[in-house]
């Protein structure tokens, strides 16, 4: 039986990466944080709490020696580090604890790796934050970076020592430099999932409206569960490298609310500019999401398009679900959560 250590175990991708990994007859050492009140809601939903051969083991990716121990302990032959402060908005309010989880944390485990087994194979969650100013169109992995958030920046580092870990030590360390993906397991800070909570609660007369951001950024949205596969395949590779994983389709924020409104049955029309637009129901002239510059980061990445030629032939992975299907899950799983007085 093989042992992986998924790190960030409570997030979306450490839920359906864990539960991919079980079925495929994986022992998975899963860490979480110690807090007040733990939270394993994507693991129950999916099942997958309470697996025997699933190991719950608290860990925090700052702290070296605990890393050390977490590999020592588990014998694990892949790492999948999914740990991170991952929310973008946040990283500007917190760049310190930001760069001390999400760039040092991977250089912990990679540390770990270097002391205890370097022939222990290590997956690093890249991100397209990375592209930030984007400076070709579409991006691949030879597209130069320009990371325009604490967020970006931290992963960047991150990124480039996993690189580095691999050319200087010989360590398996793959980077995967995943596009946006979503699914109903998606925390509810994050644009898409904010948005299908909330039309679910407008559908269900719940809640009056949306406040959104910035409705112009546009970003290309798969599911999660497919990205997860493609972590899993980066690390069966013949040879460590970096590969991105996206579908290649990119829509704004506005066309994603139109979207989950229409996947409710609700028909919106848009109208005014920047911080004045708003958008009504055609059928009742109700205003049911209006723009909030609360929302509006100090920098902004405004287009993100990526190209998974190299993932798709050298790997095998693409992506199967269409965003219209992708919201349509969401809305209805969030319908369902709402309908029964459940909120995460
Ligand atoms: P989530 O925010 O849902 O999950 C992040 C996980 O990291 C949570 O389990 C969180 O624990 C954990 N974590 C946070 N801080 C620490 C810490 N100090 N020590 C240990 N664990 C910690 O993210 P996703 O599942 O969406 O993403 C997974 C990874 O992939 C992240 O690294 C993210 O940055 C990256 N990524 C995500 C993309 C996406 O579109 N989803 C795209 C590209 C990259 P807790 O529950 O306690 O907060
Ligand atoms: P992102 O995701 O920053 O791309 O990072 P997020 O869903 O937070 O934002 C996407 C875009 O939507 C705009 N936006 C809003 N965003 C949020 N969260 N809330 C709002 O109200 C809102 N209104 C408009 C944002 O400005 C942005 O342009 C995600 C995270 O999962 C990262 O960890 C990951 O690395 C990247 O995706 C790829």
């Amino acid at each position: 039986m093989k042992t992986a250590v998924v790190t960030g175990i409570t997030g979306q991708d450490g839920a359906y990466l864990a539960d991919l990994l079980l079925s495929t007859g994986y022992q998975v050492y899963g860490t979480y944080r110690r807090t007040s009140s733990v939270n394993f809601w994507r693991m129950e939903e999916l099942g997958v709490a309470g697996h025997p051969n699933l190991v719950l083991v608290e860990h925090d990716v700052t702290d070296l020696s605990a890393s050390i121990r977490l590999l020592q302990r588990s014998g694990a032959t892949e790492i999948y580090n999914l740990a991170a402060q991952s929310y973008v908005g946040v990283s500007f309010e917190q760049p310190i604890t930001t760069a001390d989880i999400t760039g040092v944390g991977p250089v912990n485990l990679l540390e770990a790796i270097r002391i205890i087994d370097p022939k222990i194979r290590f997956y690093q969650a890249s991100t397209s934050e990375m592209f930030g100013k984007v400076q070709a169109v579409p991006q691949s992995e030879s597209t130069p970076f320009y990371p325009r958030s604490p967020y970006g920046a931290a992963k960047l580092f991150a990124h480039w020592m996993t690189v580095n870990y691999r050319e200087s030590y010989g360590i398996f360390a793959s980077s995967g430099i995943l596009f946006n993906h979503e699914s109903p397991l998606r925390g509810v800070e994050f644009v898409t999932r904010k948005i299908t909570d909330a039309v679910a609660r407008i559908k269900l007369g719940k809640l009056d409206r949306l406040s959104l951001g910035n409705l112009d950024a546009k970003r290309d949205w798969g599911f999660a569960k497919e990205y997860v596969e493609g972590m899993w395949m980066i690390l069966q590779a013949d040879e460590p490298d970096t590969f991105v994983l996206a579908t290649g389709r990119t829509e704004t924020v506005r066309d994603f609310v139109r979207m989950a409104f229409k996947a409710a049955g609700i028909e919106v029309e848009f109208s005014g500019h920047a911080e004045l637009e708003t958008a009504v129901d055609v059928a009742s002239g109700r205003t049911v999401m209006q723009v909030d510059p609360r929302f509006y980061r100090p920098a902004e990445v405004d287009l993100l398009i990526g190209d998974a030629a190299k993932a798709q032939e050298k790997l095998g992975w693409s992506p199967r679900t269409s965003l219209e299907e992708l919201c349509q899950m969401m809305v209805e799983a969030d319908l369902r959560r709402s309908e029964n007085g459940v909120s995460f």
